[in-house]
């Protein structure tokens, strides 16, 4: 859909939520990682919260014993880098890591799995490693039982960086076509409370994988409006990652899709279309060196259980029908704003005030960077006065959090005027 109507008490309760949980700094324009490209993971239980007032019992990958944490640590290493993961065991079940993608993975351990070597409960161990032959993102997830440990929460990222990007600019694979100022993870997962209800009580023997049911939805561990709160807010502690893209115009930024749960996940972007140029940590190319030649324009991507794409996103305000930074034809012109519309009035007046919703994202200006007059009360959230477009699942169920909307699979994508730091 390209507009949600809310109603005014729910988008009052929405809006008041989000002024009271966000902080208005902006949040890190970096995916968090931890460097490799060895790691110490250990898999142990803790509680996560959700919006709407939930806290349920998750296994996660811990980094160093530390605290649990869904989703599991977001590894970062570079293309030919041999990769130790130790995994340690703290559950009373086995557990162990399967790495999709990648060749070669070699896997010592305590006793042998259906897919991989496992850590016995209590303190057992495990350890695997591969050589990252190839740049891209990936996943890493529980390879024992995986429908009901992936649901617990043994899952997260890795990220391969290329070896070819010239110092100082970003790529996501060996091409410039893959370049991005900025990059923001995306992992997608769902649960039913049912089961974690059960597994609370230890009823084990009463959970039914074949009667899954979810009915919260998550990016990067956290429902809609959790995604927006900054990283590491200490209300969330064992849900650390967050994810809120900015932008200037003409930025270009990677977004990293990652299919954690069950279900599809068709993901939306409002303000543009994504560009796809790498599916399953493979380039979308036709040949070697060819580049992104077979990168495909979307405005939804379907994030398939288990698969990963990357996507560029940028945004000028072209064919928005004004120019977006008010300029009369003596202004010089800014980066990335798009010419033809240099100058242009904006074509529709304004409706009066007392028209208007307000909310916390509005400026009161059609023009970036400029703040208009809001009546006492209002806005408070858009500092920089920039465009924010919500961006959320296009399976609308998803939405929402136990059935109340808005919730889900949603954030917002914040166009920020120049000279706003991204850091
Ligand atoms: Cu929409």
């Amino acid at each position: 859909m390209d507009s949600i109507s809310l109603k005014v008490t729910d988008k009052l309760i929405f809006l008041a939520a989000i002024l009271t949980l966000i902080s208005v700094e902006p949040s890190q324009a970096k995916i968090e990682t931890v460097k490799g490209p060895t790691f110490n993971l250990t898999a142990k239980e803790g509680y996560i919260t959700t919006p709407d007032g939930g806290a349920y019992l998750m296994w996660g990958y811990a980094l160093n014993n530390g605290t649990m944490q869904y989703p599991g640590p977001t590894m970062d290493v570079n293309e030919g880098d041999t990769v130790i993961v130790n995994l340690t065991n703290q559950l009373n079940v086995p557990v162990s890591i399967v790495f999709p993608g990648h060749v070669g993975v070699t896997a010592t351990g305590d006793s042998n799995g259906l897919l991989t070597k496992q850590a016995e409960p209590n303190g057992g161990t495990a350890q695997y490693s591969f050589v990252a032959t190839h740049p891209g993102t990936y996943m890493y997830y529980s390879g024992t039982n995986p429908e009901l440990q992936v649901e617990m929460g043994l899952v997260g990222a890795i990220i391969v960086r290329p070896n070819i990007a010239p110092p100082g600019s970003d790529w996501a694979y060996n091409h410039v076509d893959s370049q991005y100022d900025y990059e923001y993870l995306f992992l997608f997962t769902e649960m039913d409370p049912v089961i974690h209800e059960l597994a609370q009580c230890g009823k084990w023997d009463q959970i039914d994988l074949t009667t899954y049911w979810p009915v919260l939805w998550f990016i990067n561990g956290r429902n809609a409006p959790d995604t927006m709160m900054p990283p590491h807010s200490p209300l969330l502690p064992t849900q650390p990652y967050n994810c809120l893209p900015r932008l200037h115009p003409a930025d270009r930024i990677l977004l990293r899709f990652l299919g954690g749960g069950r279900d599809l996940h068709p993901f939306h972007t409002h303000g543009n279309n994504f560009l796809l140029i790498a599916r399953d940590g493979r380039l979308l190319e036709s040949s070697t060196g060819e580049g992104a030649d077979l990168a495909v324009s979307d405005f939804t991507q379907t994030v398939a259980p288990g698969a990963t794409y990357d996507a560029i996103f940028t945004w000028t305000g072209e064919k928005l029908g004004w120019d977006i930074y008010g300029h009369d034809g003596n202004d010089s012109m800014e980066p990335g704003e798009y010419a033809p519309d240099h100058g242009k009035p904006f074509p529709v007046k304004l409706p009066g005030k007392q028209d208007l919703t307000f909310g916390a994202f509005y400026s009161g200006s059609p023009f970036l960077g400029t703040m208009g007059s809001l009546p006492p009360g209002e806005g408070g959230f858009n500092i920089n006065s920039g465009y924010f477009f919500m961006w959320h699942s296009h399976n609308e169920k998803e939405m929402v959090n136990n059935d109340i909307f808005p919730g889900g699979l949603m954030t917002m994508l914040i166009i920020e005027p120049h000279g706003v730091p991204i850091p």
